[in-house]
């Protein structure tokens, strides 16, 4: 994050978002262990909004949950510098490429856009942008600030590269520094110009979009040759741009707005006197730039312009999820500046959700990975946001009572953002006297064990640990993706798995054969042995992974990676093999105590109890020997001898922590090299720091480092410790 100062009463923002002061106060209150925790929920959350987002075009967090979200992130970051790292959320605004296409590196960044929700906080924007350019605070005559107001289309935005008049290249926007060369695709849409009306160098960025007409075509089509259908216009446009066969992209008819002009040669500043002028000149050129959009306009006809659009926009042949305002004013956008990787001087406002009315027809409660019971509402079918919506959590009873929500009730619908359904309250006026309350049920859907709700408690949940539906999604976890990762095991076979009886334990998985997995339900040879190579891969997973598999109460991937460290330091010495090392920490676990597991760095007492409970208690105790026994191998990390055995790597005995970007590394690489020369790796700098490596971006630690006095090394300088030679 750029450490800008911004305008008063503002500390510096990520993705471009700023940040209350109250929030940095309210973070500080905290304290700093309550904010570290708050802070490592935040970031798996965010992380995985932000890859689902932009790898996968999928997301599950709406728009407003993420910017609440990262907003939470960003103020306890400022609060408690030490807790950010370089691989947070607030650090990046995109996601790299899927690796699909080439990469194209933007000759100017691809600026992001601060959000606001509501019209107090478009006049709070106006405000701020008054205050930077020194005007009173309220509309003058004199047309001294006005404002742009463009419609935002939600789509998928791309720069296009023209050299003297001809398209030559065009791309995603990637993370904003780097996108997806989609010439060819981009080449099909017939309503960008191959030849510009003058032979003009210039990069024209906008979005590219699916018309909804299209997508109801495309989805009607796919859905007849049963083919997954596309949730929105958006899903759809990204997954058109993104085909490797040009030929379906120009069968995909794809459309596009044209928004920003820069030409070569104005050291990437605008040629235009303002944005109005922009678009004009985009037009001229042949450019696509939508008519609806008000120019010359104060705040109040920014929110005219709103007004206007929040109903009609349903009418467009196309989907818009808000409007984006921008200063009009070349150098009024130019003192404003810009702050982390957004304008100052523009701001996206999101339109509140779509509501829909609807029949709730059921709740049933589904039996969670920890047991929770959660009451899933079956709703009549209804279309929100552009897609239809028959399910939606009511995540506890304590919801469905403070929603008043009886089963047959009309109740409001609403897609978060556009995207998670939400039943919002039921409607009593509709009630006919036919509905009734919802009751948890006594006994576990599943197995039938009676359900508890513990005193002062929200949850119900199933304690019977065997279950069978806790089982299947226990199994999932562990299978999947943060645990041993064993590809092609997905719902429909774990399920089958398990209800054949095939696997009791997590360990059986490793005692398959392809004849068991060859007798599924639509498995042929050739698929069994797809899996039992998966299977057969995923013996060999680093330990960290193996321990985030087990699913141990109160421990994520960090604390995993913290725990697979501590168990090698301790045991494992130079001579020992792995498969030997690995039966010993299986039995050794067993007798773990909270106290000793507190010695870790970052494991605090309700984690380590935890810990301790899981490989003391008989149900659970077992399962990493099985695993073991079953002969599961997992690979000890890196620097376990020469931390294990105290043996002068280059960096015994030195405290080392890495922050910013690295080139040839990511973090968890630097750290896991640092402590493979022996060194220890840490999060936060302190006098007893022995050095900071400081890549791309580094902030607060470096500064911190410069103020102790502590040794600052750049990228050579690490490696050239790594490799033992002298500064
Ligand atoms: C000069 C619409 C979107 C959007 C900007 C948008 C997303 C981002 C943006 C584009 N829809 N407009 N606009 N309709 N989804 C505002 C981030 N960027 C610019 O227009 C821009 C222009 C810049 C930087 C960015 O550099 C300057 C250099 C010198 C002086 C002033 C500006």
């Amino acid at each position: 994050m750029s450490e800008s100062i911004g305008p008063a009463g503002e500390v510096p923002v990520a993705g471009g978002l700023p940040v209350a002061e109250e929030a940095v106060e309210a973070a500080r209150t905290l304290g700093f262990d309550a904010a570290q925790v708050r802070h490592s929920e935040l970031v798996p959350v965010l992380q995985r909004a932000s890859e689902l987002y932009y790898q996968q075009d999928a997301p599950e967090l709406s728009d407003a949950e993420y910017d609440r979200l990262m907003r939470e992130l960003v103020a306890i970051e400022a609060a408690f510098p030490a807790l950010v790292t370089p691989d947070s959320p607030t650090q990046r605004v995109g996601a790299a490429p899927t690796g699909t296409f080439g990469e194209v590196v933007h000759r100017r960044p691809m600026l992001s856009l601060g959000n606001v929700f509501d019209e107090d906080e478009l006049r709070a924007f106006d405000a701020r942008v008054r205050r930077g350019l020194g005007l009173p605070a309220a509309p003058e005559p004199a047309n001294e600030l006005r404002y742009v107001a463009e419609l935002k289309i939600d789509g998928l935005a791309i720069s296009l590269r023209y050299e003297k008049g001809r398209f030559v290249q065009g791309a995603t926007r990637g993370d904003g520094s780097t996108g997806e060369d989609v010439t060819a695709n981009l080449r099909t849409i017939s309503v960008l110009p191959d030849r510009l009306r003058e032979a003009a160098t210039c990069e024209v960025r906008g979005e590219v979009y699916m018309p909804k007409a299209e997508f109801a075509r495309i989805n009607a089509e796919r859905e007849e040759a049963g083919l997954p259908t596309y949730a929105n216009p958006r899903n759809s446009g990204a997954g058109s741009l993104r085909q490797q066969d040009s030929r379906i992209t120009a069968a995909r008819r794809l459309s596009s707005w044209s928004y920003q002009l820069i030409e070569d040669g104005a050291d990437g500043r605008p040629t235009t006197a303002g944005q109005s002028d922009a678009l004009a000149r985009l037009e001229a050129l042949g450019f696509p730039v939508n008519p609806n959009r008000a120019e010359g306009v104060d705040i109040d006809g920014v929110i005219a312009f709103l007004h206007e659009w929040r109903e009609k926009r349903h009418d467009l042949p196309y989907e818009t999820d808000g409007m984006v305002v921008k200063v009009d004013r070349v150098d009024q956008q130019e003192r404003l500046g810009m702050v982390s990787r957004a304008p100052r001087w523009a701001i996206a406002y999101k339109f509140p959700p779509e509501q829909v009315e609807t029949v709730l027809e059921d709740i049933v409660p589904y039996v969670g990975r920890t047991g929770t019971l959660t009451p899933v509402a079956y709703l009549r079918a209804a279309k929100v946001a552009g897609s239809t919506v028959a399910r939606a959590t009511l995540h506890n009873l304590d919801e469905v009572r403070r929603k008043d929500l009886r089963i047959g009730d009309w109740v409001v619908l609403q897609k978060a953002g556009d995207v998670i359904p939400e039943v919002v309250r039921s409607i009593p006026e509709r009630r006919t006297g036919a509905e009734h309350e919802f009751e948890m049920p006594a006994a576990c859907p599943v197995c039938g064990t009676a359900i508890v709700r513990d005193e002062g408690a929200v949850r119900h949940y199933c304690p019977n640990t065997t279950c069978p539906a806790r089982l299947a999604q226990e199994f999932a976890h562990f299978a999947g993706r943060g645990g041993m990762d064993i590809e092609g095991a997905g719902w429909a076979v774990l399920e089958q798995l398990l209800a054949r009886g095939l696997v009791k334990t997590r360990g059986d998985f490793y005692r398959l054969t392809v004849d068991d997995l060859a007798a599924l339900d639509r498995f042929g040879r050739k698929s069994a042995e797809n899996l039992m190579a998966a299977i057969e891969k995923s013996r060999r997973r680093p330990l960290a992974r193996v321990l985030n598999a087990l699913g141990i109460p109160q421990v994520g991937e960090s604390t995993a990676i913290d725990l697979a460290s501590w168990i090698a330091s301790r045991w494992p010495s130079e001579s020992m093999d792995p498969g030997e090392w690995i039966l010993l920490v299986a039995r050794e676990l067993r007798g773990v105590t909270a106290d000793e597991l507190q010695e870790i760095p970052g494991i605090g007492a309700v984690v380590a109890g935890a810990i301790a409970a899981y490989f003391t208690n008989p149900e659970t105790a077992g399962i990493l020997g099985d695993l073991v026994a079953a002969g599961i191998l997992p690979v000890p990390p890196a620097g376990r001898v020469a931390s294990a055995s105290g043996a002068a790597g280059p960096l015994a005995g030195k405290t080392v922590v890495v922050t910013g970007t690295l080139a040839g590394w990511d973090r968890a690489a630097a750290e896991e090299a640092v402590r493979a020369a022996g060194g220890k790796a840490a999060g936060s700098v302190s006098k007893n720091t022995s050095y900071v490596v400081a890549g791309e971006g580094a902030g607060s630690k470096l500064a911190k480092a410069t103020e102790l006095g502590v040794p600052v090394l750049d990228e050579e300088g690490f490696r050239k410790l790594l490799a033992g030679e002298p500064e």
